[in-house]
This record gives C-alpha cells, sequence and structure tokens, in this order.
C-alpha cells in the first residue's frame, strides 16, 4: 500500500512537471518567433523609375494590428533633401503594410518602416532606395521636416525620446510579460495537475 502510494506520488509529480513545461513552452515559444522582412516596393537599393502606387513591406507572417489602429507601425520615406515624404498613413493588411507611393526631388532615399510582430514585438527596418524619374516634372511633392503621423499631433513624448530608447523600452516590457506568463502557466498546470488526481485517490 505505501508502495503505491509512493509509486502514484511519483507519477502525479512527473505529470505536473510535464505539464509545467508544456505550459511554459507554449508561452515562451512565440516570444522567439519574430516576423522578418522578406520584400518591399520598392525592393533594397531599387533604382525606381516610375512612381509605383504604394511603398510596401512584407514580412513573414502576418501583423499584429491591435485594434485595427495601426498603433506602432510606421513608414517614413526620407529624401536626399533630408524631408520626409508621404503622408504617414499605413494600412496593415495581413503580413504586409502599405503607404501611398510619395517623392520629391531624384535622388537616394530610405525608407524606414516599423511593425508589430506576430508575438507583439516591435520589428524595424530601413530600404534604401533611389529615385530616378525618367521624366523630372511629374509626381515631385513637398517634404517635411519631421516625419508626417498621419494627421496626427506627435505630441511632445513621441519627439523627446530617442527611437532607439522606446524600442528597448518596449521590447523589455514584453519580454517580462511573456516571462511573468510563463511562470503563471507552470504555477497552473501544477494546480490543475494535483487537483484533477485528488478525487481518484478515494
Ligand atoms: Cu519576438
Amino acid at each position: 500500500m505505501a508502495q503505491l502510494t509512493l509509486h502514484r506520488a511519483g507519477r502525479l509529480f512527473a505529470l505536473a512537471a510535464a505539464l509545467g513545461v508544456l505550459g511554459a513552452l507554449a508561452v515562451a515559444a512565440p516570444a522567439s518567433a519574430h516576423n522578418y522582412y522578406i520584400s518591399s516596393t520598392p525592393s533594397v537599393n531599387e533604382v525606381l523609375t516610375s512612381l509605383p502606387e504604394q511603398f510596401i513591406v512584407t514580412t513573414n507572417d502576418n501583423l499584429l494590428d491591435l485594434g485595427g489602429s495601426g498603433g506602432g507601425f510606421f513608414m517614413e520615406v526620407k529624401g536626399p533633401d533630408g524631408l520626409y515624404y508621404g503622408d504617414g498613413c499605413v494600412t496593415v493588411a495581413g503580413p504586409s503594410v502599405t503607404m501611398a507611393a510619395a517623392v520629391g526631388p531624384p535622388g537616394d532615399y530610405s525608407l524606414a518602416w516599423q511593425v508589430i510582430s506576430a508575438d507583439g514585438h516591435t520589428v524595424s527596418g530601413e530600404v534604401p532606395f533611389s529615385w530616378q524619374p525618367a521624366s523630372d516634372s511629374e509626381t515631385a511633392t513637398t517634404g517635411a521636416v519631421s516625419p508626417p503621423t498621419c494627421g496626427k499631433d506627435p505630441g511632445p513624448a513621441a519627439t523627446d525620446v530617442p527611437k532607439d530608447a522606446q524600442d528597448a523600452a518596449s521590447d523589455s516590457t514584453t519580454d517580462i510579460l511573456w516571462i511573468g506568463g510563463a511562470i503563471a502557466a507552470v504555477a497552473l498546470a501544477v494546480v490543475a495537475t494535483l487537483l484533477l488526481i485528488r478525487p481518484k485517490k478515494t
């Protein structure tokens, strides 16, 4: 009898441990699944001679557009004159972000982008490209001194804190959440296992 109890206790412990590990993995695994850049319009180092309708950045997986507001997403087109082009209004569609294409004078441009990964992390990058229109009359628009924010007032917080610092802060916050979630999952799994097994002892 004592032997049986000991045996059962051992199995219980093993089961609880296994469930705990599974729970931790289920929570922790998405944290390593950052979306990554697949392709873009323009592509890296492309020489554009005519303007596409939209600038597009496509990642490997669906993006996380919480509430459909596009919060945390941006696309910034910086021209050879140091000015920003485009209205800053991004559309999130599956794995892609798009913004209506706009440029100024011919020259070297950079398309900076930021998206929220499927796992909630911020992912960003930059696509250098060149604008060499066939005819110089068409499509040139007026640049802005700071990146347009789709009609929204950027406010002091957005401009005072360097972008890198914001990224670092949001990254560590989500990491803490994931770790907390993993610990909670282990605790829940152990408690659930013990509760489930107890009636069998009667
Ligand atoms: Cu991630």
